[in-house]
């Protein structure tokens, strides 16, 4: 059993004062510290420094492993173009990241006070080092392809994906998923596949949603700049799926959509009444032109998201939470940064579908401790300080365990 005190502990029902957690793997008890250590006398005690918050480990759900060796490859500013420049630079990025690179990724997470990520895989060549990286990983396999006549063999791939993913070692603390790109790179024949293996194996599902512009028109009316993009790369005119088509085929399974920026009202409203959930990626938003998400106005949970370093600058899960504060510049400041501390423990964690996220009994004990420069003036700013103060967090706990 340990014990870890800290000035402030950030719970479902707010951020408290001058009380200590109990934990081996799991959380066992909250309360004063006195009590806690009269309780448990065996325990190692945990004294954080003066200013710490202690939080839930934080998860973000959304990102790519395999463009960690992205820096200047891609060409950022819109979606279209950025497209292309994945197409002729896939293969080299993805061929030169090593594990070496992706290893540092995750622990550019980790130091950002990140214990959970959600992988998207297309190759499945993180998996060796999701295994070895200190967080829990939902391994999303990616499934992508838009031509029926290699459906069986994208799809006997993917299979093999997933069962590789699912047979990891239990130490490894992967947890297997389903990633359905877009719907317009994924034929329907694969899309209802791939959502029976999500339902049959209870996988988190996630698919990349109206990110662009040009992604609706080409849905809506097979026109715009997709057009010229399935001439030139796929020799086809018309898109393979529609808007209603996609949506409908997760109509029974709740699925984790990323971007959502060219959903309609109805069409968020829709995906609200179904128990999806939405990946919100500020800064590849901003960077592939695609505008803002109206986060105010959603009624279906969100997640703060890095997506990976193809669309870009870092993986920190503290640079997107500040981008978003300046992308949601009409937003009141301090309740946006309570929701979106939220977005990335209990939300995240729900969507994930993962008992952890938050400081409470029973719950996984992946901690994340942040250190203000100074005690906080004003309770109710802990939310705006944490998020303007921290660039890296001070200590790191996964499974009761100190992994930073
Ligand atoms: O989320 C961003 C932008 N939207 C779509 N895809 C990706 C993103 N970052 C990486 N990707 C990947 C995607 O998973 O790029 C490839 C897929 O493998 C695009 S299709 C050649
Ligand atoms: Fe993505």
């Amino acid at each position: 059993m340990k014990i870890i005190y800290a000035d402030y502990i950030y719970t479902p029902s707010g951020y408290i004062r001058k009380q200590a957690v109990a934990f081996s793997d799991t959380i066992k008890e909250i309360g004063p510290f006195e009590i806690l250590e009269s309780k448990y006398p065996d325990a190692q005690m945990i004294q954080t420094v003066p200013h710490s918050v202690l939080y839930p480990g934080f998860i973000n759900t959304h990102v790519h492993l395999e463009f960690s060796a992205n820096k200047t490859s891609l060409k950022y500013g819109s979606f279209m173009p950025w497209l292309d420049s994945v197409i002729v630079h896939r293969d080299d990025l993805v061929g030169c990241c090593t594990n070496a690179m992706m290893m540092e990724e995750c622990r550019s997470m980790l130091r950002s006070g990140v214990t959970t990520f959600g992988a998207v895989s297309s190759f499945g060549n993180e998996l060796e080092v999701c295994e070895k990286a200190p967080q829990r990983v939902v391994f999303f396999n990616e499934l992508i392809g838009s031509v029926a006549q290699y459906a069986d063999m994208l799809y006997g791939d993917f299979v093999e994906r997933v069962r590789a993913s699912l047979s990891c070692d239990k130490e490894a603390r992967i947890t297997p998923a389903v990633a359905i790109h877009a719907p317009y790179s994924v034929h329907p024949l694969l899309l209802h596949k791939a959502v029976g293996i999500a339902k049959q194996h209870k996988l988190v599902l996630s698919a990349h949603f109206l990110e662009s512009q040009a992604e609706r028109e080409w849905l809506e009316h097979g026109e715009g700049e997709f057009r010229a993009f399935f001439k030139k790369y796929f020799n086809t005119q018309t898109p393979v799926s529609n808007i209603q088509e996609f949506i409908h085929a997760f109509d029974t399974y709740p699925a984790h959509f990323v971007h959502c920026t060219h959903a309609s009202k109805e069409e968020l409203n829709y995906l609200a009444s179904k128990g999806h959930s939405i990946a919100h990626c500020p800064r590849s938003n901003r960077y592939l032109g695609v505008g803002r998400l109206a986060i105010e106005t959603l009624k279906l949970p969100f997640s703060v998201a890095t997506d990976g370093l193809s669309s870009n600058d870092s993986l920190s899960i503290f640079d997107e939470m500040r981008a978003a504060l300046f992308l949601h510049n009409e937003l009141p400041i301090q309740e946006l940064a309570i929701a979106l501390l939220k977005s990335v423990t209990s939300d995240a964690a729900d969507i994930l579908k993962l008992n952890n996220g938050r400081i409470a009994v029973g719950k996984m004990a992946d901690f994340s401790v942040v250190t203000l420069p100074e005690s906080p003036r004003r309770e109710e700013e802990i939310a705006l300080w944490t998020l303007l103060h921290t660039k890296e967090v001070s200590s790191v706990f996964v499974a009761g365990q100190k992994v930073y």
